[in-house]
C-alpha cells in the first residue's frame, strides 16, 4: 500500500543493536562496536563481490591487471578486510579464519575481550560463476584475567554469544541472532545501511526441501542412504521433499531458514567428518537454527554441544526444521 512505499522509520542494524543492548544496562557498548566493524567488512566485501563479473576489467580475479600490479583474488582479499576490520575495533583479542592455518592474536594495544571465528568468504566454488556466496560468523568472549589461548577458541557453539552471516546474492542480506531470536536485515545500496526486513525468523515446523550433494551418495553411511530415500520415496503417505542445493553453504541454510527443510553434509566413507568446519561453518549455521526454533545435529550429538580439539575441525551436520532434524536422529539412533 502507498504508505509502505516511503517508510520512514527505518530500523537499522545498528539502531536494533543498539536497541537490544539497553536490555543490558552493565554493557558498554562493545559489542556494538564491534558488531558495526563486521557490519562494515559486509558491506565492503558486498561491493567487490558485485563487482567479480568485472574481475577481467578491474582486475579481482588474482590475474595481472593493465598496470602489470598483482590483484588479489576476492577470497583473500575478504579475508583481509574482516582481518583489519576486527583489529581496529580494539574489541578482540583472538581471530580464527577459514584462510588462515594459525589463530591471528591482537597485539595488546588493540586488544579487547571478544574473539571472532569467521570464513570470509564461503562457496568458493560459486564466486566465478556469479552464484550467491557469503560470510558467516561466531563471536566468543574471553574469560577475564588470562592471557588469550586457544582455549578460549576451542569452546562448545552453545558458548557463542552471538553468529550470523552475510549472503551477497540476489540482494545483500545479513542474518544475525545474538541469542535471543534471529533477525535478518537488508542493505539498501542507496543508503548504505542494513534495514530490518525480517523479524524474528522462526523455521517452520516442517518442510518440502531437502538439500545435499548426491553426488556423494555411493559413499554415504545408512542412516543419511536412508533418510534421502524416505524424502523421495516416502512411506507415511506424505509427498516426496524437493531437493534444492546450490554448493554455497550460506544460501541453503538461508532457503532453508526462510522455507524450512533440511540441510545435510554428511560423513561418508571417504570423508568421515565432513566438509564443513565446526567453528565457523557448523557453530554459527547451527546457533541461528536453533535460535529460529529449529535443530542442528553431527550424527552423535546436539552439534552446539561438540568440543571442538582443533580449529579447523570439520564435522558431519544436518540442520533445519525441528520434526525433519527429528528424523535422521532417530535413524542414527536406529543404528546404535
Ligand atoms: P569452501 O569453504 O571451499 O567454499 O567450501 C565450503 C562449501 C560450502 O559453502 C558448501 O556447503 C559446501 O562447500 C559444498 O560442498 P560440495 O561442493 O562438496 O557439495
Ligand atoms: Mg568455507
Amino acid at each position: 500500500h502507498a504508505a509502505d512505499a516511503h517508510r520512514t522509520d527505518l530500523m537499522t542494524i545498528t539502531r536494533f543493536v543498539l536497541n537490544e543492548q539497553t536490555k543490558h544496562p552493565e554493557s558498554r557498548g562493545d559489542f556494538s562496536i564491534l558488531l558495526s566493524h563486521i557490519v562494515l567488512g559486509c558491506k565492503f566485501v558486498c561491493s567487490a563481490v558485485n563487482k567479480a563479473g568485472l574481475a577481467k576489467l578491474l582486475g579481482l580475479a588474482g590475474e595481472t591487471n593493465v598496470q602489470a600490479k598483482d590483484q588479489k583474488k576476492l577470497d583473500v582479499l575478504s579475508n583481509e578486510v574482516f582481518i583489519k576490520a576486527l583489529v581496529s575495533s580494539g574489541r578482540t583479542c583472538i581471530l580464527v579464519s577459514e584462510e588462515d592455518e594459525e589463530a591471528t592474536f591482537v597485539e595488546p594495544a588493540k586488544r579487547g575481550k571478544y574473539c571472532v571465528v569467521f570464513d570470509p568468504l564461503d562457496g568458493s566454488s560459486n564466486i566465478d560463476c556469479g552464484v550467491s556466496i557469503g560470510t558467516i560468523f561466531g563471536i566468543y568472549m574471553i574469560k577475564e584475567g588470562h592471557e588469550p589461548n586457544l582455549e578460549d577458541v576451542l569452546q562448545p557453539g552453545m558458548n557463542m554469544l552471538a553468529a550470523g552471516y552475510c549472503m551477497y546474492g540476489s540482494s545483500c542480506t545479513l542474518v544475525l541472532s545474538t541469542g535471543s531470536g534471529v533477525n535478518g536485515f537488508t542493505l539498501d545500496p542507496s543508503l548504505g545501511e542494513f534495514i530490518l526486513t525480517h523479524p524474528y525468523i522462526k523455521i517452520p515446523k516442517k518442510g518440502k526441501i531437502y538439500s545435499v550433494n548426491e553426488g556423494n551418495a555411493k559413499n554415504w553411511d545408512g542412516p543419511t542412504t536412508k533418510y534421502v530415500q524416505s524424502c523421495k520415496y516416502p512411506t507415511d503417505g506424505s509427498s516426496p521433499k524437493s531437493l534444492r542445493y546450490i554448493g554455497s553453504m550460506v544460501a541453503d541454510v538461508h532457503r532453508t531458514l526462510l522455507y524450512g527443510g533440511i540441510f545435510l553434509y554428511p560423513g561418508d566413507k571417504k570423508s568421515p567428518n565432513g566438509k564443513l568446519r565446526v567453528l565457523y561453518e557448523v557453530f554459527p549455521m547451527s546457533f541461528l537454527m536453533e535460535q529460529a526454533g529449529g535443530q542442528a545435529f553431527t550424527g552423535k550429538q546436539r552439534a552446539l554441544e561438540l568440543v571442538p580439539e582443533k580449529i579447523h575441525e570439520r564435522s558431519p551436520i544436518f540442520l533445519g526444521s525441528y520434526d525433519d532434524v527429528e528424523e535422521i536422529k532417530k535413524l542414527y539412533a536406529a543404528e546404535e
